[in-house]
Parts: C-alpha cells; sequence; structure tokens
C-alpha cells in the first residue's frame, strides 16, 4: 500500500509546501491525442496541464532519460518526474510508459507522475501501476453527457470517431472507470476541472463532490484561458475572483489546490519560477 502522506510530501503539487523545497521535471514525449477538447488549439501543449501559448519540442524516451540524468544532476531537489503532454500521456503510451521504464532503472526513488484526458485510462491502468507511476491526474470537466458534448469536438476510441453525447458519454465512463481502479488500487489522483464561464461552472460542485466519492486525494480547478484558432476563443476568460469563490466553495467538500501554476509540457524547476527549462539553471540550490 502506498504510504500517501509521505509521498506527497517531496510532490509540489500535491503538497503546497512542497511547491517551495521539492522541484519537478516534465518530459515532453507524448505528442497524439485521442480527444478534441474546444479549449485546445493543437499548435499548443495540451491545454489541460498547461498554458497556453507555448509549445514544447517532442523528445524520444532516449532522449528524454539523458535530459532528466542531466537535470537531476544541476537540481538537488528534484522529487518528481511527470509526463504531461504535449498531447496525451496515454494516447502515446508506448513512448510514455518506455520513458518511465528508463528513467526507473536509473533511479528507483523519483516520484513518477502522469496527467491525462482519461480515455485510456481503464485499458492501460494495470500497466501504469506495474511502472511504478504513484500519481495520476485526470481532466474531469463535467460528469454531464450533455455539457460534454459543448466541451469536445469528438472521442477517437478504439478507430472510431465518436461526437456529441455519445463521444462525451464515452469519456466520462473510462474517466470513472479508470478513475475508480486506481483509487482502489491506491494510487494518488489529483483531477484537474477547466472552469468554463456559462458551460460546466455551475456543474462543479457536483463533479467535486463525485471525486471525492470516488476516493481523488485532490481536485484543483483551473482557470478557462481562451485559445485563439480553438472553439472558445470568443468565451471570456475565467474570471479569478469567481475561480477563487468556487475554490473557497468546493473546499467544505474536499480538498482544493490553489497552487497550480499551468505549466508547460517540458517545465523543469520550482513551480513558481514557471519551469522554463532555460531558467532552470538558475533554480540550482
Ligand atoms: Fe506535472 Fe501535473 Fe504531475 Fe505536477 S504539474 S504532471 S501533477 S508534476 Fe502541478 Fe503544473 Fe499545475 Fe500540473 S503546477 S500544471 S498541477
Ligand atoms: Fe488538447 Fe489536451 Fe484536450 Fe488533447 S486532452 S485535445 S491535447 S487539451
Amino acid at each position: 500500500m502506498i504510504d500517501i502522506k509521505n509521498m506527497n510530501l517531496k510532490h509540489p503539487c500535491f503538497t503546497k509546501e512542497a511547491s517551495h523545497t521539492n522541484a519537478r521535471i516534465h518530459l515532453p514525449v507524448a505528442r497524439r491525442c485521442n480527444i478534441s477538447c474546444n479549449y485546445c488549439n493543437r499548435k499548443y501543449d495540451c491545454l489541460n496541464e498547461s498554458r497556453p501559448g507555448v509549445t514544447s519540442e517532442i523528445l524520444s524516451p532516449q532522449e528524454a532519460l539523458k535530459r532528466y540524468l542531466f537535470y537531476k544532476e544541476q537540481l538537488n531537489n528534484l522529487s518528481v518526474v511527470g509526463i504531461a503532454g504535449p498531447g496525451d500521456a496515454l494516447a502515446d503510451w508506448e513512448l510514455t510508459s518506455e520513458t518511465i521504464r528508463l528513467i526507473r532503472q536509473e533511479d528507483p526513488d523519483v516520484l513518477l507522475c502522469m496527467s491525462t484526458n482519461g480515455l485510456k485510462l481503464p485499458a492501460l491502468a494495470p500497466s501504469i501501476i506495474e511502472h511504478g507511476v504513484s500519481h495520476v491526474t485526470v481532466t474531469v470537466n463535467t460528469i454531464l453527457p450533455e455539457t460534454g458534448a459543448k466541451i469536445y469536438r469528438y472521442v477517437n476510441y478504439q478507430g472510431r470517431k465518436y461526437t456529441g453525447t455519445k463521444g462525451a458519454s464515452l469519456l466520462l465512463e473510462k474517466q470513472l472507470e479508470g478513475i475508480r481502479y486506481i483509487s482502489q488500487k491506491g494510487m494518488i489522483l489529483k483531477i484537474n476541472i477547466v472552469m468554463i464561464p456559462g458551460i460546466n461552472d455551475n456543474e462543479i460542485p457536483d463533479i467535486v463532490g463525485k471525486m471525492k466519492a470516488l476516493g481523488v486525494y485532490i481536485t484543483n480547478i483551473m482557470p478557462l484561458i481562451p485559445v485563439k484558432g480553438s472553439e472558445f476563443e470568443n468565451l471570456p476568460a475565467t474570471n479569478i475572483r469567481e475561480l477563487s469563490d468556487m475554490r473557497m466553495n468546493c473546499q467544505t467538500q474536499m480538498r482544493q489546490m490553489f497552487h497550480c501554476q499551468q505549466c508547460r509540457a517540458d517545465a523543469v524547476g520550482l513551480l513558481q519560477e514557471h519551469g522554463c527549462p532555460a531558467n532552470a539553471a538558475r533554480q540550482v540550490v
């Protein structure tokens, strides 16, 4: 059984205090995605964890290992490796899992973390566990297919493309099944929720309640930042006061994240430093 408290002490996203002392590295190995979110413009990193306007180069698993070993030398507070895009970590599981395997071989202690839209979570959960991943983030923007139909343009599953409420129902079913499974296996789960004005903002407390019931550790309600070229480019950005009120309101139900930096898929270093690789050398402690 995973010792959640102990493991989270070294994870800057799951423990706010650790964000001042512990660094993470994102390795951009997952290029593809299997769904289409209306807030996404594929020119940029996956917006389920990243802020818009930033693109990352793609690394092969071997290049990712090299980068990891380089920064491990530079940063003695590096305690987490995350795979967060620039596509979906599970849509490109072969590359993600090979990267994790290579890193685990070199470093038995570093925490392994990944973020996903959850579509392939039930199918890949046993393999994720086997590879030693301890922390998983799933983006769940709604628990209603009608709302999902407004958020997702399509869902690609086993060679077929699903749209509308069919696509949204399928994604939701896989997300809930996968979350339930890995939570029962004792993994540490975070749920990202993008707060989309006029689309899902009224439902967020219900999503949080559902996630709590499934054994999730923390939820991270994130602002929508409308991206040029995306379906939602003309929606207003989430009002920061309303976001803060929503987090406070949901905190009465379960633990909330207040310090997310919407990192890029190749971020390195402390969260507050935003983690551009070019700046990481300055963060050596
Ligand atoms: Fe990366 Fe995400 Fe793991 Fe953290 S980020 S995969 S859980 S190691 Fe952290 Fe960055 Fe917010 Fe993500 S601040 S975007 S929550
Ligand atoms: Fe874009 Fe990420 Fe959504 Fe895929 S899961 S469409 S990469 S925001």
